[in-house]
Parts: C-alpha cells; structure tokens; sequence
C-alpha cells in the first residue's frame, strides 16, 4: 500500500536506492557487491530514519515555539517489535522502498524479517506503552516514552522436550540502526548515602540536602517514533546506566583487576535486564534501584527541558504531563518533590501540589501479588531522603482522612505504609495520593478498582478514578499485519477509515453482500495458509487451512486459563474417540506464550499443553479433526503472523481478573470471532460488536465474588460434570504423559482442591460454548458475517481514541 499525503512517488525510488547504496558504502563500510542481506537492512533503516529527521525537528521545535504542554508516559516498558515496516509505512514509503530494493536486487520482505524485535517488555502493559508512542504521534500529541534501554530483552523461549527452557535475548548483537546515543543528555543519579540538614529549620532557610554513598550516570538514547502520515515524529528516550569512572586506575595498577571493574560491572547492572515476571512483583533490591534510575533520570530531564524554555518552575503543571504506567514509575512522585524542594528550592506544600497536578497513574492488575511494595528497611537504605517525603505525604493524607471522619481500619487501608506485617511502603497507595488521575485499563476494571484496592481512597478523593479503556494501534494490527485485508476494506469503503478508525464500521453493510464475504473470508484462508506455513516450517507439522484456527496467545497465567482450554481439548478428543461418526467441526488449537521463570506452575501448563498435543496429534483415531499446536517464542512478530490467522480468539480469563486484555481488540480487527468471558474489555467489545458476533460464556466478576464468598466447592462440581471429571483422571492417570504418570498430578489436584481460577466452575459452559462455536463455523455465510461485523465494529478500539480520551480528560495537552 502506498499511502503518502501527495500522490505516490514511486518516481522517487532510484533517489532512495542511491541513498541505500550511500548509506551501504560511508556509514557501514561495504560493498554492495559483498554486503550480506544483515547490512542491506542496516543500510535501509539509516536511509529511511534520515528521511524521518526532518520531521522530528520539525515536530520539536514547534512543540517549543508554540509552547505546547509536553507529554510524558514513564514505563518501564515498551513491547515494541520490528520498527522498520512501521516508520516505513507511516511516512508512505512502502512501495518506494520495495522498487528501491528490488532495483538492488533486495527483497524488502526478506531483509524486514531480519530485524530484531524489541522486546523491552513482558506483555500486555509493555505493548500498550509501544501502542501509544505510536498513536500520540499520530494524534499529533507532543509526547515523550520514557523508559530503560535493557541489553537483554525479555528472554528468547525455547521448548525442550516441552517444557520452557529461557535463552538470553540479545536485540542488540548486530547494533541497533534506530537509535542515537545522546553522550550529552546525562545525569548523576545517587543511591543511599545521608541526609544532611544545612541552614535553620526555624528561619525557613533550612532544606534538606541528600548526599548519596552511590553514584551512577544515566545516559540517553533517542528512537523517534513516526505518527501515521509522518505527521509528527516524538521521542522514545531509554536510558542506559554506566559508572562514573570507567575503571579505577590506581587499584588496576595495583594489581586489582577485578576490583578495579567492580564499580563499572555495579553500574552496567542496572540496565542489563528486563525483570521477566509480570506479576508477582521481583521484591529485590535491582527492581527498585532500576525503578528509581530511569524516574530520576527522567524527571531530571524534564526539569531541564521545560526550565530551559520557560525559566520557572511555578508553570510546571501547565506545561508538563507525567503519566505513570502502573506502580513502577511511582517513586518519581517522591523524587519530583524532592528535585523541587531540595534541589530548586520550591516549599513542600507548593511542590507536592506541583507534582499531583502534573502525574496521573494507570493501574493496570488488580491481582494481590502484582502490587509493588517495599520493605521499608530496603527503601530506607537505598533512598533515605525520599523515606523522609513519603512520611511527610503519608502524614498529609492521613490527617486529611481523619478530618473526614475515616474509621482506624479505612484509614490503614489508606496508608502509604503497610503496617499489618513486615513494614512496607505502598507504592499503589504512593501513586495514588500523588496524582490527580487515576485511571482503569476498561471499564469493567475501573468499576472494580473503585470497589476493590482503592475503595477507601476513592471514598477520599472521590473525582480521581477515571476509566481509559485500551487501544491498539490499526497501523501495525490491520494495516501492517494484514496488508489484504486492509487493501480490501479500502477498495470497499474508501479511505476514510485509514484517518479514523470508526469508519470501518462502513463495512457493516457488506457483511451480507456474498462478493464481498468471499473476498473476506478468501483473504482469512490466505493468512490461514501463512500461518500454515510458519508451523510447517519451525515445527514441521502440516495443518489444514480449512479447519477452525483456534488461537490463544497471551502470557502464560492460571488466571488466563490456558489449562481450562487444555482440558476442554482433552474432553473433545475423548468425544471424538467415542463418537467417531459425528459430524466434528475440523479443529487446530494454537497456543503460545511464555511463563515467568519462577512461575512453576505455569510451566506445568506449557509442558501439559505439549503432552497433550503429542498423544493427539499422533493418535490416528482422531483422523486430523483435531490438532493441537504450542508455537515457542511467542513476541510481537509471532503476533504478526498467529493474529490475522486466527478464525477463533481465546480470551478466557476468570471473570474480574484480566484488567483489559489487547489482543482480544487485535483479533476482532482483524476478523475474528471470540469467545470469552464477560471479563475487562471483552465486555466492551460485546458491546461493540453485538452479542450475535460473539460467543459469551460463563460467570460474571460479579457471580465469581459471590461464589467465592459463598465458599466454593470444586469437587462437588467435578463431579457433577461428567466430560470434566472424564478428562482430569485421563490426565491424572497419566494417558498424556506415559514417561512420568504423575507429572501432572498437582496441578491437577490444584483444581480438585482449590480451583482459584475457577476453571471447574466455568467448564461446562465453556464447553457448550464451543460446540455453539462449531455450529456456527458450519454455516459458513453466517460465520463469515459475523467475522466481518467484527472487523467493521473494532474501529473504536484505535488507540488513537484511547489517546484523545488521555489527552483531554488526564493530559489537559495537543
Ligand atoms: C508487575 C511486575 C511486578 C514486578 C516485576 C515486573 C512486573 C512487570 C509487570 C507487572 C504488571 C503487569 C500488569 C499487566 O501487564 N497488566 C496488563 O495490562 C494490559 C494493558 O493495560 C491489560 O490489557 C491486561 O489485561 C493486564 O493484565
């Protein structure tokens, strides 16, 4: 697709070429006789981010000439994947940079396929900050990412034997083209240390000066993120830590090598890794040395950046929105009071007004163990000066929740600090009574936040909670991903849809008009068939494009429920075993994701799902009707191809557990039914798209809550369900796993005793569910219009309606 503001200029695709074979030959030092297809797409990139420069300068500098408020989205993550088909297609230069190649003698598709993803992140939250960077340049919001440059992104998966093995990942081995290293952007940022007390605490001139034991530098690396159209480009500025001295000379020279490095080795550290859990919070003291590097570093900037232009910092709420991508970031509220109190000499009750009226704060997990607190001796040590701030807030909040008559128990739930066991500090709680915006992810999860962890200071500050529910961008999830589909839609409805996402609902019409379902549904079998292909070729295992592709990708979690597709998967292989004479609707399960490391019995469920997989996919009494498939190294790539592939969406969490959920939005686009239950966003997708076009089954947040507190049992369920109970003992005895019998034997008792996730609660109905779904698939006109209804009624789900929502009811900017 060529999509430039003017005409296309194809015309210009020998300029581009000569600039390839420039970029080829001065800044990589090759031959383009001998250049390997590596440096073709080193030479590319360089050539297209010279095209986006101007762009960006521009973007700056009207930023800074018409004084516009500056956005910044601090996170500890960014999911980004490959950029370069994204800058590429953004600024139109799609077909251009094809001929250009192809006139090298280059295919653009082969060199794309080599770029390493960025994986600086572990899920949903890390790919909803890249879905913004690139949605606020489209919108035309003046924003900057901040985050951390890890060496070692989240790990690369392999399965061995079917279970998870983690490799390192390493983005960067063959450089990183995008970024520029900016050697003047540093700050110092300290750990630990004292804190010092100079002038007279009774004449005012008294202030607190923290002389840190520990310093460490924090350097810039700047990737521009280009908007849909080239618009406006915006800054991803990550932060890479290195020592102050590079060695220590004089112990070197005497004789202490290692020691003379260890500073250097400290410093490296920091930025070395992306913590590869995304729930149960890393409680160690890296964590939080990395959570305060890039806030400190990052607010420091933005200091600099906005005293720079306006002189004051009186105005700073006026010019400046801080939004925190969860708890991470939340010890930037601590340190903004502390860099205007101590180091710019503001008073405490200006500066703490300054900073709630600059941070918002999206939660994004209500799950108990995904929120961040920390002991109080760690926090102490390493930060003691903002020990002291969090104090003097807590003591604020508090009074302000006496004045309101708060009982003793609401007021210990208010707390900044955790006092019922070890002491803790709250960093939900920090966030919170630090901002002015608190926003859910959907708004489902914001009703139960309102309910739930934040009740009683809700109850305190009752204008703060606000819902944002996600968005994806349709650049990368229809545009990019699915270049057919969306060369379709545009021929169809025109171009309408490509500036605003809600236009797609043009297409409704056509759902029922036959020539054009049987494009639709011709191009869903042509990513079918690529899909295909890529299992062939990582796996070797043939697939038939013609079944129902059943997908589900996510991280792998026991509140996701992985395991309850599993086990369904288990029951309809038993069906088809006994009642082979059925009508079977031809069925492919497709499952990939990565477990924490230390997450034990989500590696039990991937291994499960590959014993599983081995008994059925070689038992010839299931005659092909059923395969089951876990594709390692799911990442943002993998997504690329297993999203536009997909005839069925898995979203199928325990009701009231998934906050948002984003690829349930991604799968809709791009023609996919789904089913799932009412939990986070998949309520509004219902909403959207008419409960006709999707499949809903079992509890709601609100029945799982009552029927936990009624006391649940699942062994009196179990036994009522005959599929059910039939499909945990052959898993039980062992038919899967005939090497180890028991290897399975506790994450099964897990459900006959405990069953959290409620996956016996939910089975049957599932179950049903998908024989409903099978039914449907059957008849093919009605599934194939109710798959473009999903395409025409997901326009909403753009992030660039997430971002306008941000912008004007959190932002107050663009
Ligand atoms: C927590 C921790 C704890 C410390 C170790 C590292 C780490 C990393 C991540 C997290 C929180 C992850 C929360 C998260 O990813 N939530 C997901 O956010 C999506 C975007 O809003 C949303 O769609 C998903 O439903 C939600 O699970």
């Amino acid at each position: 697709v060529d999509l430039p503001l003017a005409p296309p200029r194809r015309s210009d695709a020998p300029v581009l070429a000569a600039d390839i074979v420039e970029r080829l030959t001065y800044r990589i030092g090759k031959d383009p006789r001998v250049a390997e297809r590596h440096d073709w797409l080193s030479a590319t990139i360089l050539a297209i981010r010279d095209r986006v420069i101007d762009h960006w300068m521009d973007s700056t500098r009207s930023t800074y000439e018409q004084e516009h408020k500056r956005v910044y989205y601090l996170s500890l993550e960014f999911l980004i994947g490959r950029l370069m088909r994204d800058a590429v297609s953004n600024l139109g230069l799609l077909e251009e940079t094809r001929d250009a190649l192809a006139s090298l003698g280059v295919d653009l598709d082969v060199i794309a396929e080599l770029e390493a993803d960025a994986a600086l992140g572990n899920g949903g939250l890390g790919r909803l900050a890249a879905c913004f960077m690139e949605a606020m340049a489209s919108v035309d919001i003046p924003a900057y990412g901040y985050g951390i440059r890890y060496v070692n992104g989240l790990f690369r998966q392999e399965l061995h034997d079917g279970w998870q093995a983690e490799l390192p990942e390493t983005w960067l081995a063959d450089g990183n083209p995008w970024e520029f290293p900016r050697r003047e952007s540093s700050y110092e940022v300290g750990f630990g240390g004292t804190v010092d007390t100079v002038g007279s605490e009774t004449d005012g001139t008294g202030r607190c000066v923290w002389r840190p034991g520990e310093r460490v530098i924090a350097t810039a690396f700047d990737t521009p993120i280009v908007g849909w159209r080239g618009k406006r480009v915006n800054t991803l500025r990550l932060w890479s830590a290195r020592p102050i001295d590079p060695i220590l000379l004089d112990a070197f020279n005497a004789g202490d090598h290692i020691g003379a490095l260890a500073e250097s080795n400290r410093a490296e550290t920091l930025t070395r890794v992306l913590y590869p859990a995304d729930a149960n919070p890393a409680g160690q003291e890296l964590r939080l040395r990395q959570e305060f590097f890039f806030s400190s570093a990052s607010l420091q900037d933005i200091l600099r950046r906005h005293l720079q232009q306006y002189d004051s910092l009186t105005n700073l709420a006026d010019k400046v929105a801080i939004q925190l991508n969860d708890t991470h970031p939340a010890v930037a509220v601590a340190e903004l009071v502390r860099l205007l109190t101590d180091v710019h000499r503001l008073d405490f009750a200006a500066s703490w007004h300054i900073a709630r009226d600059c941070f918002g704060y999206t939660n994004h997990t209500l799950l108990p163990e995904a929120l961040e607190s920390w002991p109080i001796p760690l926090f102490e040590r390493l930060l003691p000066r903002h020990m002291q701030i969090v104090y003097a807030v807590n003591a604020i909040v508090l009074r302000e929740a006496r004045a309101a008559h708060f009982d003793e128990a609401s007021i210990r739930s208010i707390s900044l600090i955790d006092e019922s066991g070890e002491r803790r500090v709250r960093m939900g709680n920090l966030a919170f009574v630090g901002s002015h915006s608190i926003n859910g992810v959907s708004q489902l999860h914001t009703d139960l936040m309102k309910e739930t962890v934040f009740a009683n200071l809700h109850r305190l500050y009752p204008d703060r909670i606000n819902a944002k529910t996600n968005g994806i961008t349709p650049r990368r999830w229809l545009m990019q991903c699915n270049p057919d589909l969306f060369a379709l839609v545009r021929e169809t409805i025109g171009d309408a849809f490509m500036d605003d996402a809600a236009k797609l609902v043009d297409l409704d019409r056509f759902a029922d008009d036959p020539a054009f379902v049987e494009r639709f549904s011709a191009i869903k079998r042509e990513n079918k068939v690529k899909l295909s292909n890529l299992v062939a070729r990582r796996l070797g295992i043939r697939l038939d494009p013609d079944a129902l592709f059943d997908v589900q990708i996510k991280r792998i979690h026991e509140y996701k429920r992985q395991m309850m597709n599993i086990v369904e998967a288990v029951a309809l292989y038993d069906q088809i075993r006994s009642q082979p004479d059925r009508d079977w609707v031809p069925r492919v399960k497709l499952f990939a994701g990565k477990a924490a490391p230390s997450y034990l019995a989500a590696k039990g469920i991937i291994k499960l799902i590959n014993d599983v997989a081995r008994v059925i996919n070689n038992d010839p009494a299931v005659r092909g009707l059923l395969k089951i498939v876990f594709v390692p190294n799911y990442n943002v790539s993998l997504a690329e191809v297993m999203v536009p592939g997909a005839d069925l969406s898995e979203q199928i969490s325990t009701a009231g557990m998934e906050a948002s959920g984003t690829g349930n939005m991604k799968f809709a686009l791009n023609g996919a039914l789904t089913i799932g239950t009412l939990d986070g966003a998949n309520v509004e997708i219902r909403d959207q798209v008419g409960r006709e076009n999707i499949v809903i089954f079992g509890m709601t947040a609100e029945e799982v809550g009552t029927r936990r507190a009624e006391g649940y049992d699942p062994a009196s369920v179990i036994e009522n369900s005959r599929e059910l109970s039939q499909a945990l003992m052959a898993i039980e005895s062992g038919v899967f796993s005939p090497d180890d019998r028991t290897r399975h034997a506790d994450l099964i008792r897990s459900v006959r005793e405990r069953d959290w996730f409620m996956l016996a609660a939910d089975f049957d109905a599932y179950a049903a569910a998908q024989r409903r779904v099978d039914g449907i698939f059957a008849d093919k006109p009605a599934w194939h219009a109710k798959t473009v209804r999903n395409t025409a009624h997901s326009g909403w789900f753009s992030a660039d309606r997430t971002i306008r929502e941000y912008a004007s009811e959190i932002w107050r900017a663009g």
